[in-house]
């Protein structure tokens, strides 16, 4: 039997990827994938990136490490935008700049059977969101091969980030696995009204597959497991500053209380696609 760790997200957070690579040791896991988005939003990027390069078997490419990493046409980006993506570029070096730049998009394998498939966010690209309350045609579309993954099969197993908050769903005999994110969850965002308690703050998440390696044998056993780990987020937010970190005060309320800075966005495309926001 294999054990696989699944992380994802960290968004320069150091203390939170500390805290899960320390679980993920405590319980003599060895194999360690990584979904992306290392970078952006936290100070502490170089710091994240060489550990996840020193951990992890496995790398894929985040829309974070796509977007910042990459020639940005200026002329179309706000001023935010452009602030956003100069901090960005100076929290890591230029050799890791390339290392980030030139990540895979998509890894592939078999556990007990199934063919695993790992991406960041849709087949097709790494910055289409597909959540955990979309509809299910929608998310079946998370299984489908495209011209970026490895193989031209439907997955059995789909295993992306991207969502920031863990999750897991069996759509016919396919099943889509969501770690969260080590660095940025969103897991405790509830709307306070209902059954919401921020006292509760974040947790950083993570995922441990458990099956046999390469193995076509679908009687295998199989397994798969979701940690939260509390980590110490006061310590985090004390390497960040409002002069360091360009959106501090907006950083600070996603790390304590989940307040994700984009909700609106969020919500108007959940109202496009039907659904009502307040009843989630
Ligand atoms: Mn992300």
């Amino acid at each position: 039997m294999t054990e696989i760790a699944i992380i994802s997200d960290i968004h320069g957070n150091l203390e939170a990827l500390k805290t899960v690579l320390n679980d993920i040791e405590k319980r003599n896991i060895k194999k360690i994938f990584c979904l992306g988005d290392i970078i952006a939003k936290g100070v502490n990027q170089q710091a994240c990136v060489d550990l996840v390069r020193e951990k992890c078997a496995v790398v894929i490419r985040g829309n974070c490490e796509d977007f910042f990493m990459n020639e940005v046409d200026f002329t179309q980006q706000s001023a935010i935008a452009m602030a956003r993506i100069n901090w960005n570029r100076k929290k890591v070096n230029q050799e890791t700049a390339e290392y980030l730049k030139n990540l895979p998009f998509c890894y592939e394998f078999y556990l007990s059977g199934r063919l695993v498939r790992l991406i960041h966010a849709h087949p097709e690209t790494c910055y289409r969101f597909i959540g955990n309350v979309d509809k299910l045609e929608r998310q079946y579309e998370l299984f489908l091969p495209s011209r970026n993954t490895l193989s031209d099969k439907n997955a059995d197993i789909l295993i992306y980030g991207h969502l920031h908050t863990p999750y897991m769903q069996k759509i016919y005999n396919r099943v889509i696995l969501n770690p969260g994110s080590v660095g940025n969850s969103l897991d405790i965002y509830r709307n306070p009204l209902k059954d919401g308690d921020e006292r509760n703050t974040t947790v950083a998440n993570y995922l441990i597959l458990r099956g046999v390696e390469d193995s076509h044998n679908w009687e295998n056993e199989i397994s798969y497991e979701i940690i939260n780990l509390n980590y110490d987020i006061e310590k985090e937010l004390r390497t960040n500053d409002i002069n360091d970190n360009i959106e501090f005060n907006k950083y600070k309320e996603e790390l304590l209380h989940g307040k994700y800075r984009d909700m609106e966005k969020v919500k108007r495309s959940l109202q496009d696609q039907g659904i009502d926001p307040e009843k989630i």
